[in-house]
């Protein structure tokens, strides 16, 4: 359950670390599930892959949505709660509560992801809100929870927030990254980068704008990030159209 200070500094911030939530177990089942993931011994048609693009660049591969093969040059894995590693962790008591706390009774998952970062090729992310299309017009009706698997520093691209920028509500996005760019141009010094030990987790308010840097060191950055909504919020338009009804639930009891 958060804490009355902790929900003030998220309201205040846009962002809360939660500390070590991921036991020792499920940080060695995570890590091991990635490596199997990406190496092909757990096949899983239901999870997405897509190649970093210094590695289509050298000519590992020319397609950057499919499974290559083992690969370590993988940037992110889609659909993580189709993994019942991933989803058990997902459905962590902690998060339940907090998930309860913050959006109510009955949630789904919008979207889980695996940001794999991989030595040398890891690319960066621009700054962006994960609000938006196919996400609760209402900024109150979802969070996400991104999770560290490895160390992340400055050096191989922990993420970095503007600290408050969640209360801009959603920048539009009529003028191409213009509007966007402005933003964060506005908010120059309230940068904030969030290193974090293999385990430790992140509350993130989806309307917080955020960025990653590359990865040039030796050392992979993966971490695994997941989107929960409330289940009877209406969604943003989008193209596709997102259905609460086929997202997968949370159990919250
Ligand atoms: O893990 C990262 O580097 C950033 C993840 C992120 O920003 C996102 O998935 O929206």
């Amino acid at each position: 359950m958060l804490s009355d200070s902790q929900l003030r500094e998220y309201a205040e911030n846009g962002f809360l670390p939660l500390g070590r939530v991921m036991s020792d177990d499920q940080l060695h089942a995570s890590q091991a599930r990635v490596d199997d993931l990406t190496g092909g011994s757990t096949p899983n048609e239901r999870i997405g892959y897509q190649t970093e693009k210094a590695f289509r660049k050298r000519g590992g591969t020319k397609a950057k949505y499919a499974w290559q093969g083992p690969s370590d040059h993988y940037r992110k894995l889609t659909d993580m709660d189709e993994d019942p590693v991933f989803f058990e962790y997902f459905a962590h008591p902690t998060f339940r509560t907090i998930v309860r706390q913050l959006i109510g009774p009955d949630a789904n998952i919008r979207r889980a992801f695996g940001m794999l970062k991989p030595a040398f090729d890891g690319s960066p992310l621009d700054w962006h809100q994960d609000a938006g299309p196919g996400y609760p017009v209402d900024g109150d009706r979802f969070c996400t929870v991104w999770t560290a698997l490895d160390a992340a520093t400055e050096a191989n691209g922990a993420l970095v927030v503007l600290s408050g920028s969640h209360r801009l509500g959603l920048v539009p996005r009529t003028d191409g990254r213009r509007e966007l760019r402005d933003a964060v141009a506005g908010m120059a010094g309230q940068e904030v980068t969030l290193n974090a030990e293999p385990g430790e987790a992140l509350l993130l308010n989806n309307l917080v704008l955020h960025s990653s840097g590359s990865n040039p060191t030796p050392h992979s950055r993966r971490a695994v990030t997941v989107c929960y909504v409330d289940a009877n919020a209406e969604l943003q338009p989008s193209d596709p159209p997102i259905v609460q009804a086929e997202l997968r639930s949370m159990p919250l009891d």
